[in-house]
C-alpha cells in the first residue's frame, strides 16, 4: 500500500511470497535459484515482524540466503541459474563435501538442502494452518510440522530452542492477520493456491537431491 508520500510500505505479504514462488519453476521444471531465495527472503520478513526470540532461526536464514546470493553473484554465478545447474555444476567440479565436512562448508548444495528441508516443514505448518479451526494452536500446528520434517535433522539443544521459540508464536487469529491477505476465508484460500507450488519446488528439488545422493550432506 501506498502512503501519503508515495513510498511503498516494507510489509509482508503472503501475496508477494506466492508470486515469488510461482515465478521459481521454469517451463522444463526447473527452480530458479533466485527467485527460491526471494521467496525465503519474504518468508524472512514475515519472520522478523513477528519479534525477536525468533532472531536465531532468522539469522540462520538469512545467512544460507547471503552464501547462495554470494554464488549467485559470483564469477560462476551463470553456473547457478537453477537448482539443477548447480548441483551439476558443483558436483562436476568436486566443490561440495560428500561425506564429512572439509574443503566446502559453503557449497550452494549443502546451503540449499538446509533450505529445502525447512520448505518440507512450511509445506506441513500452512497444510495444517489452511485446514485449522478456530480453536487451533499455532504453537502445536507449528510445533507438529517440524517434529515431522526439520527436527530430524536437528541435535536436541536446537530442538529444544525451537520448541521454546514456538510458545511465542501469536495465536491462530493474530497470526492470519499478520499475513496481511484480508480476512480468514481469504487467507485459507490464499493458502490453497500458494501450497501446490510450494509442494512441486520441494518435490523437484527433492527428486534432484536424491537421484544425486545429496540427501545428506553435511
Ligand atoms: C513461524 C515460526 C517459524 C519457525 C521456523 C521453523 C524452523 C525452526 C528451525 C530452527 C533453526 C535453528 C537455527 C539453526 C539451525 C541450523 O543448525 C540448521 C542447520 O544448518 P547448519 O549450517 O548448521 O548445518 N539450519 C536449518 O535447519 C535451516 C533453518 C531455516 C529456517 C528458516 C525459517 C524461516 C521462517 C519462515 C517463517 C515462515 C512463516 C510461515 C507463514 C508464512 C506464510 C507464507
Amino acid at each position: 500500500m501506498a502512503d501519503s508520500e508515495g513510498s511503498v510500505e516494507q510489509k509482508f505479504s503472503l501475496q508477494e511470497v506466492l508470486d515469488t514462488f510461482k515465478l521459481c519453476l521454469s517451463e522444463n521444471k526447473e527452480v530458479y535459484l533466485q527467485h527460491y531465495v526471494a521467496g525465503w527472503r519474504g518468508l524472512v520478513k514475515f519472520l522478523n515482524s513477528l519479534g525477536s526470540v525468533f532472531g536465531f532461526i532468522s539469522k540462520d536464514a538469512v545467512n544460507k540466503i547471503q552464501v547462495l546470493v554470494s554464488h549467485l553473484n559470483g564469477e560462476n554465478g551463470s553456473q547457478y541459474v537453477t537448482v539443477q545447474s548447480m548441483v551439476k555444476y558443483e558436483l562436476d567440479n568436486e566443490l561440495v563435501d560428500l561425506t564429512k565436512r572439509g574443503g566446502h562448508p559453503e557449497s550452494g548444495c549443502r546451503t540449499l538442502l538446509r533450505l529445502h528441508r525447512a520448505l518440507r516443514w512450511l509445506e506441513l505448518f500452512l497444510e495444517r494452518l489452511r485446514t485449522s479451526t478456530e480453536d487451533s494452536k499455532t504453537s502445536v500446528m507449528c510445533a507438529d510440522a517440524y517434529n515431522e520434517s526439520l527436527a530430524q535433522h536437528h541435535p536436541w539443544v536446537v530442538r529444544k530452542a525451537a520448541g521454546m521459540a514456538f510458545c511465542m508464536l501469536p495465536g491462530r487469529q493474530a497470526f492470519l492477520e499478520v499475513m496481511n491477505v484480508g480476512p480468514p476465508e481469504q487467507v485459507v484460500a490464499m493458502l490453497g493456491e500458494a501450497l501446490p507450488l510450494i509442494s512441486e519446488v520441494y518435490q523437484i528439488t527433492e527428486e534432484l537431491y536424491s537421484q544425486h545422493n545429496l540427501l545428506d550432506l553435511p
